[in-house]
């Protein structure tokens, strides 16, 4: 199964470590073919090749559009050389095998990504490197294919190790690599062609990525799973440096998404925002005079579900609120940066995973979310619509008064990120009560009011904050009795979407119990 390298073909755009393999290989006396840019770098450092075009005897022609599509190549590497007949072929057309086939492609995707015209896109659809790059991985049993530099030093210690030659399973492992690569590729070059079509959804659609960490399992210890990632690059949980802690579970990965998705909703030029959630669901948060202000007000929502929970900063962490989130068990937290000070005080919780995520992602932007389903997947637009004041028309006699306003706001676009059916009572910038996930939208208002109970009780108040609070819902009422719970839990004004059937209903019942409703005009369903 072993195959010694003799002869190696290198054809590579990206020229990185690119020396230093040659080098290695021309020091164990393998040949080297060369095709024009990559001879020219062999060259200048030193490196014996022979052109490409002094064995096809034919030059590259058409730009470069035409240099290794030749029989010539395409018999080296996949000539199965045990074949009798295949070897007859060899011998009378001249076909010297190819042991070892080095490749990388034009950058399609970095073209595409840099804006350039669609003749410059066109002409980085690179043809020969691919077909060699397939041609190869197929005939594995006896080439190797090496498509990206970090596998380099790994190929060279192998070769190093066996005498100059290569291992099937190296082989195969490569050869895997190479086809993840093709398909890859091709999956961006028709989607560029989808997409400058104007087809937002392609007759096919790939998805790829890059296995960005193995897990130890998934949702539950007998699931394996792994993270990977793709080209999109939103600042957050795929793309954040961790500075400690163990690695993030399959868990902490969903839910460190799903609180920096959320704490980016609060403008960090606005005010200090902090975000806790637990099962991908908010359990507290709130804007504040300070990032310890807004933590203390979060947490003071549902202390007892921010226990092993991930937290959310808006704002570079400072150390007030490093100590208070220490103060209590906590899995992740994640923010924009933080000062020297504030890492010192998680220093003492090694289990404690910070994450650094550079900047906030744009709630605006635009994106695409992918759920699977059996036998087939769903993609959607990301939901990027925001309701902004004048985006809000006012449903009942009563306008709300400015305090209400800003907290109606609030409590909408942190209901946004609550599982449907969402309830979420708000007041001073805090929520006071979150209801998730609730089939009947009537049981999610009555969870979040007693949920507020609950936090009162514990703290030792009287009344329940919801008293003067304001209440979100992320989908309209269908009948009154969802407002009229949210209504007795102490609510003053309402915010939804409204466009049931029964709006009349349910605006004649907020008049007639004195609060005041404004309508979005947009849903946020989460599921
Ligand atoms: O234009 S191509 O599709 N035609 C070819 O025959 C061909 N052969 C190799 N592009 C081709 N390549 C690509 O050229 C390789 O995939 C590699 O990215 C690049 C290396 O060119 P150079 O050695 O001239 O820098």
């Amino acid at each position: 199964d072993a195959v010694p390298v003799r002869r190696a073909l290198i054809s590579v755009f990206d020229k990185t470590g690119l020396v230093d393999l040659a080098r290695a290989l021309a020091d164990r006396g393998v040949q080297i073919l060369s095709t024009g840019g990559s001879a020219r770098a062999l060259s200048e450092a030193g490196v014996a090749v022979t052109d490409v075009s002094a064995v096809t005897k034919f030059p590259e022609i058409m730009d470069g559009r035409v240099k290794t599509l030749h029989p010539v190549v395409h018999g080296g590497l996949l000539a199965i050389r045990d074949d009798p007949a295949h070897a007859a072929a060899m011998a009378e057309h001249g076909i010297e095998g190819i042991d070892l086939l080095v490749v990388n492609l034009y950058p399609f995707e970095e073209v595409v990504a840099s804006g350039a015209d669609a003749a410059s896109i066109v002409e980085n659809i690179d043809i020969g490197g691919p077909a060699m790059t397939r041609a190869g991985a197929k005939n594995h049993a006896y080439t190797c294919v090496l498509t990206d530099p970090a596998d380099y030093a790994a190929f060279v210690a192998a070769l190093g190790a066996s005498g100059g030659q290569t291992s099937l399973d190296f082989r195969r492992r490569m050869a895997a690599k190479a086809f993840a690569r093709t398909a890859a590729y091709d999956a961006a070059v028709s989607g560029w062609f989808a997409a400058s079509l104007g087809e937002a959804f392609p007759s096919r659609a790939t998805l790829t990525g890059t296995l960005a960490q193995p897990l130890r399992y998934g949702e539950n210890p007998h699931q394996s799973a792994a993270f990977y990632r793709t080209a999109e690059t939103r600042p957050g949980v795929s793309t954040a440096r961790q500075l400690q802690g163990k690695a993030l579970s399959f868990n902490n990965i969903n839910d460190t998404d799903a609180a920096y998705e959320c704490v980016a909703e609060f403008d960090a030029n606005e005010a200090p925002a902090v975000v806790i959630v637990k099962h991908a669901n908010p359990c507290g948060a709130a804007v504040g005079t300070s990032l310890l202000d807004a933590y203390e007000k979060a947490l003071a929502c549902d202390p007892v579900s921010a226990f092993g929970g991930i937290v959310a900063l808006n704002r570079r962490l400072d150390r007030a609120a490093a100590e208070a989130i220490a103060g209590i068990f906590t899995e992740v937290v994640i923010a924009p940066d933080a000062d020297e000070d504030a890492v010192a005080v998680f220093a003492a919780k090694p289990n404690l995973r910070l994450l650094l995520a550079g900047s906030l992602p744009d709630p605006r932007a635009p994106g695409t979310t992918l759920r699977t389903v059996a036998g087939g997947f769903l993609l959607q637009d990301r939901d990027n619509g925001r309701i902004e004041r004048a985006d809000l028309t006012v449903a009942t006699k009563r306008a709300p008064s400015e305090r209400e306003l800003s907290d109606l706001l609030f409590a909408f676009r942190l209901a946004k990120h609550v599982k449907s059916n969402a309830i979420v009572y708000a007041r001073d910038g805090a929520s006071v009560g979150i209801g998730a996930g609730q089939m009947s939208r009537v049981d999610s208002s009555r969870i979040a009011a007693r949920k507020a109970e609950d936090a009162a009780a514990s703290a030792g108040r009287a009344e329940p904050l919801t008293v003067g609070s304001v209440v979100a819902s992320d989908a309209f009422f269908p009948f009154a009795d969802g407002l009229l719970a949210a209504v007795a839990a102490g609510a003053t004004a309402v915010i939804q979407p409204g466009g049931s059937m029964r709006d009349a209903e349910v605006i004649k019942a907020a008049d007639e119990a004195g609060i005041a409703m404004v309508l979005t005009g947009m849903r946020h369903f989460r599921h």
